[in-house]
C-alpha cells in the first residue's frame, strides 16, 4: 500500500456533524475513494465475522474499537477500491488509532477535514436519522459526545498544529455547508 503513495484525506467532526453525507458530495464532484471507518465495521458486524460481536458491544457503548481491527479494514478496503485518493471518514478517533495508522501504512494525511457543530444540532440530527442505527439512540448519543470530546478533539488539535486542519461551520444546510467544502478542495490558480 505504501508504495502507491495514495492520497488521503481524514474527515473529523463529532456524531452526526454530516461527515457521510459530505463525503458523498466529495465523491460526486472530486472522484475520491469514500471509506467510513464506522461502516466498515458495521459491515464487519453483518458479515459474521469472529470479531462482530466485540465490534457490536463497542459501538453499542460508544467506545473507540482497537486500531488493528479498523486499520485492517481500511488497508483491505484500499487495496480493493483501485482508486489512490481517498476520504478516510470517522478516523482516526484517538491518538492511538492516528499514531497506529502512520506507523502501519506509512501514510500522512494531505490535510484534515473537520465539520465543526454544536452538540444540540448534532444530537437533533442522530434522533431523527431513523436508520435503525443501534447507536442512535440519547444513552449512546451521549456516550458518542464524551468520546468525541475527550478523544477525538485531541486528534484534531494534533493536526491544527501542522497546520493540517480546514475547519468547516457544519450547522448550516447541506448546500451551504458543501459550498464551504468544494473551497477547500479545489485547487487554487497560482
Ligand atoms: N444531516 C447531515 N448534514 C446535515 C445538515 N447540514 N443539515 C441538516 N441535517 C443534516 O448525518 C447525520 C444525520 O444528519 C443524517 O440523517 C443526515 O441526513 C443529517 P451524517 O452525514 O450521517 O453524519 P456523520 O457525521 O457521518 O454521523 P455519524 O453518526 O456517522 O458519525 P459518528 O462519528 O458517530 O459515526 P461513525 O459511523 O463514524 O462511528 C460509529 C461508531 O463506530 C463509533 O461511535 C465507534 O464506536 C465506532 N468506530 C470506531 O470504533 N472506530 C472508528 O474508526 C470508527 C468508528
Ligand atoms: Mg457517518
Amino acid at each position: 500500500l505504501a508504495e502507491k503513495k495514495p492520497r488521503v484525506v481524514f474527515v473529523l467532526g463529532g456524531p452526526g456533524s454530516g461527515k457521510g453525507t459530505q463525503c458523498a458530495n466529495i465523491v460526486e464532484h472530486f472522484h475520491y475513494t469514500h471509506l467510513s471507518a464506522g461502516d466498515l465495521l458495521r459491515a464487519e458486524i453483518k458479515s459474521g465475522s469472529e470479531n462482530g460481536t466485540m465490534i457490536q458491544n463497542m459501538i453499542k457503548e460508544g467506545k473507540i474499537v482497537p486500531s488493528e481491527v479498523t486499520i485492517k479494514l481500511l488497508e483491505k478496503a484500499m487495496l480493493e477500491s483501485g482508486n489512490d485518493k481517498f476520504l478516510i471518514d470517522g478516523f482516526p478517533r484517538n491518538e492511538e488509532n492516528r499514531a497506529a495508522f502512520e506507523a502501519v501504512t506509512k501514510i500522512e494525511p494531505e490535510f484534515v477535514l473537520f465539520f465543526n457543530c454544536p452538540e444540540e444540532e448534532m444530537e437533533k440530527r442522530l434522533l431523527s436519522r431513523n436508520q435503525g442505527r443501534e447507536d442512535d439512540n440519547i444513552e449512546t448519543i451521549r456516550k458518542r459526545f464524551k468520546v468525541f470530546l475527550d478523544s477525538s478533539l485531541p486528534v484534531i488539535e494534533y493536526y491544527k498544529a501542522k497546520g493540517k486542519v480546514r475547519e468547516i461551520e457544519a450547522a448550516k444546510p447541506i448546500g451551504e455547508v458543501f459550498e464551504a467544502v468544494k473551497v477547500v478542495f479545489t485547487p487554487k490558480a497560482e
